[in-house]
């Protein structure tokens, strides 16, 4: 990993900074985000020195131009809700999205009303007659195949290709700030009781041969949001086992997680616990670094 102190990283820490963080809080987070401690402290220091000098020659200096939470200690920029206007909802055009609970590290927020009812049944309605034996993305040639540990039934929708599905595109755009070009076209999932997503990540594997090839349309993914479709009768939540932390789906809610390297440090080890009783239904936006294509 490259522990350089990049632009992107000067601007962090100084937006950290305006935004009243503590300086051993920023410290805690570039530790946290893989930064060698001491190369940290440096970082820290030379920047806001900087900034403050500059401040006092009355020389122009970086403003907080973007949300602070957009940005990670990797200078690297992801998709996330921008909670500096509100913390408890969000206003995402034509609904409001309540954001009913949050976590740093990793990054996951759970998120209430993002889909209405109707838009739900919508999905599930347009989605059934195409859905077929879930696959996951070969990362060893960058082609497609059947996974033991995936055994729910999938479909994916084109970017755009109807009227509910760019009116959520879009909903999802302003919610993360993230453009909709940069998005996958929407997977729809459908699990019978019995069926499970075992933990795995949704960035792909840099070890992979094949990965290079997936990287040409768009880039890594840098976040994933799975909203739920239905309730299950019993079991279902999505899993982060390294942080102990279980969601319940809920009809119209959804979770955000974001990941800004390719990388088990992000924390985002995910996934579907067993459906006992009852089915389930998500569908799953990923958004890639660059734009989709
Ligand atoms: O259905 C889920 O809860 C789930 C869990 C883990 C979906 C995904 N991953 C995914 O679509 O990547
Ligand atoms: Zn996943």
């Amino acid at each position: 990993m490259s522990q350089s102190v990049t632009p992107e990283l000067r601007q962090w820490i100084v937006e950290q900074a305006l935004a009243g963080h503590q300086p051993e809080a920023v410290l805690d987070a570039m530790v946290k985000a893989g930064w060698t401690e001491d190369v940290a402290a440096i970082a820290l220091e030379e920047t806001l020195r900087d900034h403050l000098r500059q401040r006092a020659a009355g020389k122009p200096v970086a403003q907080v131009v973007a949300p602070a939470q957009a940005t990670t200690a990797q200078g690297v920029r992801v998709p996330d809700v921008d909670l500096s206007v509100s913390s408890g909802e969000v206003d995402v055009g034509d609904r409001r999205v309540q954001v009913v609970a949050s976590l740093q590290s990793p990054r996951v927020l759970v998120l209430g009303g993002l889909l209405s009812g109707e838009e739900c049944d919508a999905l599930i309605a347009a989605a059934r007659p195409r859905l077929a034996r879930s696959l996951t993305v070969q990362t060893k040639t960058g082609g497609e195949e059947l996974n033991p540990d995936r055994t729910s039934n999938g479909m994916f929708f084109n970017r755009g290709e109807s009227e509910l599905l760019r009116n959520i595109e879009r909903r999802i755009a302003r919610l993360l700030n993230w453009p909709v070009e940069n998005g996958e076209g929407l997977q729809v999932l459908h699990y019978r009781p019995g069926a499970e997503y075992k933990p795995h990540y949704d960035y792909f594997d840099p070890a992979e041969p094949g990965t290079p090839t997936i990287l040409k349309r768009g880039g890594q993914r840098v976040a994933t949001l799975v909203m739920y479709l239905n309730q299950p009768e019993q079991g279902g939540g999505t899993t982060f086992p390294d942080a102990g932390l279980e969601v319940a789906p809920q009809r119209g809610n959804a979770v955000f997680f974001s990941y800004d390297r390719p990388s088990p440090a992000t924390r985002t080890l995910h996934g579907g616990a067993p459906v006992i009783a009852g089915e389930k239904w998500v569908a799953t936006k990923w958004l890639r670094e660059g734009e989709f294509t």
